[in-house]
């Protein structure tokens, strides 16, 4: 876990932790909780904790993001019944590991956050919902709220105050579509975790059909550290509307795969340099800059890219999650793509008909292609299911799985076609 202080800012979410410095004691020694306390103390309107949010330009940092503040913004003020808010650690986009180093390394950002959270929308009870696989993480979370319920962090008349909020971790079984806000909160309620129809948005009806804000592990736990220096500089950190610094996750071909947070618009060649550049000194080839659902982009291309939301989609993709997935000249496309569209295929949840079958579809033709067994008109026919799968499904997992197909054929279209042609890999490596 690393930061980049190009601008001397403090360290943020993981820097400088190890996995020991996690509990309350050493959270409050670096100015954790200071916010919530300042806020309680002062008595600060939510209406002006808002409009922090909405100085800071902070997006969702789970893959879509919209702004935060506005999403606090639906939140009715006045609500005859139980209110919720929940948070996303459901992280399963391949490539992306960052709200587990969270949850283990910093806990108390997250809490923190989403009692400010629950303060300024006037919400008394919140879930964690905490993805299947990492059962020691969730357990640390859990000890984490155990220690911020005793220090008066949490629970009734929070230190003192009129503010109550009770905040309970639930864990998954592991499912990547319990990612998609809506599926997770069917699982949140004990159903089988799929998607539902939006809108309506769980803004107006989420979790037992009551409105619900839901944000991201990331998203919350950058809220002290805003209020603590202002919304206005925390999106002087960044790039105008991409505010702030992100986590990135790099994995695959560099020395050094790990989270980096950087401020918004950093260089990509610069992350490159931090994560020590490509492992071996082989050359860059391609990356996925923001989880395995965001296009490919040619290496050349990626390293003249800034890491914001505004730059990636100019360049062709999507700043996601901030998983970024290098490969280096070795890299056979059309097997990398094999692997991706059988994620998908696996992960559907078989409501619609052409996430489920087109997913299938995709998958057994990129199957073919990487097999020798692929046919000239395969390129096309895999751009058409593309076509057919997009923007026609319940939720997003049909565009995710859609938008890798499109994103490899479109750039390294020579090399599938080698493929088909000569039934084998171009790759030296994979000869
Ligand atoms: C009220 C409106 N609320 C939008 C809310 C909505 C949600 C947020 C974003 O997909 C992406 C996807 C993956 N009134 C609203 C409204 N909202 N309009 O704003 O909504 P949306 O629909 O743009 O996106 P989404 O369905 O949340 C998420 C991409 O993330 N992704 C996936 C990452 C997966 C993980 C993981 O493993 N946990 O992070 C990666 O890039 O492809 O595009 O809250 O309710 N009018
Ligand atoms: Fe399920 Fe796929 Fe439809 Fe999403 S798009 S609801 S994962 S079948």
């Amino acid at each position: 876990m690393t930061c980049l202080h190009d601008r001397h800012i403090k360290p943020l979410i993981l820097a400088g932790l190890n996995g020991d410095n996690w509990h309350l004691k050493d959270y409050v020694a670096r100015g954790g909780y200071e916010s919530l306390k300042r806020i309680l103390s002062e008595k600060i309107q939510p209406e002006q904790i808002i409009a922090e949010l909405k100085a800071s330009s902070l997006r969702g940092r789970g893959g879509a993001g919209f702004p935060t503040g506005l999403k606090w913004s639906f939140m009715p003020r006045q609500y005859p019944g139980q209110k919720y808010l929940v948070c996303n650690t459901d992280e399963g986009e391949p490539g992306t590991f960052k709200d587990r180093d969270i949850i283990r390394y910093n806990p108390h950002a997250l809490i923190e956050g989403m009692a400010i959270g629950a303060y300024a929308m006037g919400i008394t009870v919140g879930y964690n919902y905490i993805h299947g696989e990492i059962f020691a993480d969730y357990l640390r979370f859990e000890d984490a709220l155990e220690e911020a319920r005793a220090a008066g962090f949490l629970g009734n008349n929070i230190l003192g105050s009129e503010f109550s909020f009770q905040l309970h971790a639930s864990h998954g079984y592991g499912a990547y579509i319990c990612g998609e806000e809506t599926a997770l909160l069917e699982s949140l309620e004990g159903k089988k975790g799929q998607p539902r129809f939006k809108p309506p948005f769980p803004a107006s009806f989420g979790l037992y059909g009551k409105p619900t804000t839901i944000n991201n592990t990331e998203t919350f736990a950058a809220v002290p550290f805003i209020l603590a220096i202002g919304g206005e500089n925390y999106a002087a950190l960044g790039k105008p509307n991409n505010g702030g610094t992100k986590i990135f996750s790099i994995s695959g071909d560099v020395e050094r795969p790990g989270n980096y947070e950087v401020p918004l618009g950093t260089p990509f060649a610069k992350l490159m340099e931090l994560a020590g550049g490509m492992r071996g000194g082989k050359k860059i080839k391609a990356v996925i800059p923001g989880g395995s659902s965001a296009p490919v982009i040619r290496g050349d291309v990626m390293m003249e890219t800034d890491l914001d939301y505004d730059s990636i989609a100019k360049a062709g993709s999507m700043l996601g999650s901030g998983a970024v997935i290098v490969m280096d000249e070795t890299r056979c496309m059309v097997k990398s793509l094999q692997r991706l569209s059988y994620f998908y295929f696996e992960e559907s949840c078989g409501q619609c008909t052409p996430c489920r079958e087109g997913t299938g579809w995709l998958y057994r033709i990129v199957d073919r292609i990487e097999n020798g067994k692929g046919r000239p008109e395969d390129l096309d026919m895999l751009n058409s299911i593309a076509d057919n799968i997009q923007g026609k499904t319940i939720c997003a997992l049909g565009d995710a799985a859609a938008m890798p197909v499109r994103g490899f054929v479109k750039n390294f279209r020579e090399e599938f076609e080698y493929h088909i042609e000569h039934k084998h890999c171009l790759v030296p490596a994979y000869l």
